[in-house]
């Protein structure tokens, strides 16, 4: 075996992500508060980054998670962040972003310390248009709350979202309190773009 192949094995063995995994994201947004928000130490996978395309101020005040996600299992995803003062800052689910497709991500069971969170588990039914209560949809309008018996990671309810197709949540945040996100996170399908 040559050493091209040992690293190639060793890579795939050990788990550790290729680029093209498809991920889940989850995005928060401090541009309305204009707080200045900081990324905890992550593992498990999970990368941060300030969000793409912010400069200056605005660059501070996003930060992108993501985390390589599988159609086989539910994986836990945790994110943790610190707010440079009080108020609110947008928690958005969503998937990977991709120029030529549609990350579709399915989110349960997200319970929150250092903030609060409404029906975090999406047990809580559906309110206008289907879109799960207490939530917002950004981008597409098309996030999808899904009750297939089988697929919800815990309860009856979970929800689909995609990059265009995103989940958002206002949480009301305290200066320097970290705030701990765990959400459950599995891989629905990469499909065509737009779709
Ligand atoms: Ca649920």
């Amino acid at each position: 075996m040559n050493v091209f192949c040992a690293i190639v094995l060793s890579v795939l063995t050990s788990g550790v992500a290729f680029a093209a995994d498809p991920t889940a994201r989850v995005d928060i947004n401090a541009t309305d508060s204009k707080l200045a928000l900081k990324a905890g130490t992550v593992e498990g996978g999970v990368t941060s980054a300030p969000s793409p395309g912010q400069s200056g101020d605005a660059a501070k005040q996003n930060l992108m998670f993501n985390m390589p996600v599988t159609a086989d299992k539910w994986t836990p995803m945790v994110i943790k962040f610190t707010a440079e003062g009080d108020g609110k800052v947008s928690l958005s689910l969503r998937g990977q972003y991709r120029k030529d497709a549609e990350v579709w991500v399915y989110y349960d069971a997200i319970t929150v310390t250092g903030a609060e969170i409404k029906n975090g588990d999406f047990e809580d039914g559906t309110a206008d248009k289907g879109i799960a209560k207490e939530w917002t949809a950004k981008g597409g309008q098309h996030p999808v709350v899904v009750k297939d018996d089988g697929v919800p990671q815990a309860g009856k309810a979970c929800v689909k979202v995609s990059h265009g197709n995103r989940l958002a949540q206002e949480i009301t945040v305290k200066a320097g309190q970290e705030v701990t996100i765990t959400l459950q996170v599995k891989l629905d399908k990469v499909a065509e773009a737009g779709k």
